[in-house]
């Protein structure tokens, strides 16, 4: 898995546990980021996913969704492929 994998969590996050739990069946490599005490996170977060909740998983600067969605992307085959696509330098900045 070459692909530069971020997840944004909080704590006592079951749906964060679950998505790292899925990462790590999968030996992916990734970096977690505790938004928990940083608002200023959490509202870049919103703008840059439209979604409120915690985690969000981002592939090479992209927005795949919270738990939910990488395990259904995971179903119907398609988030291997993405997590087997290196970083490139023209990917979305992200944000710590
Ligand atoms: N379908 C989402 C659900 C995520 C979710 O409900 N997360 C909770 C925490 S486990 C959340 O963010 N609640 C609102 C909040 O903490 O502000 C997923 O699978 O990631």
């Amino acid at each position: 898995m070459k692909a530069a994998v971020t997840v944004y969590t909080t704590p006592y996050c079951g749906f964060c546990h679950r998505a790292k739990a899925l990462l790590e069946e999968k030996n992916v490599a990734f970096r977690e980021i505790d938004v928990d005490a940083r608002p200023d996170l959490r509202t870049w977060l919103v703008e840059r996913t439209r979604q409120r909740t915690v985690p969000q998983v981002f592939v090479n600067g992209k927005p795949l969704g919270g738990y939910t969605d990488i395990a259904a992307l995971d179903r119907a085959g398609k988030l291997d492929p993405l997590l087997d696509a290196p970083p490139s330098p023209d990917d979305a900045a992200l944000r710590d």
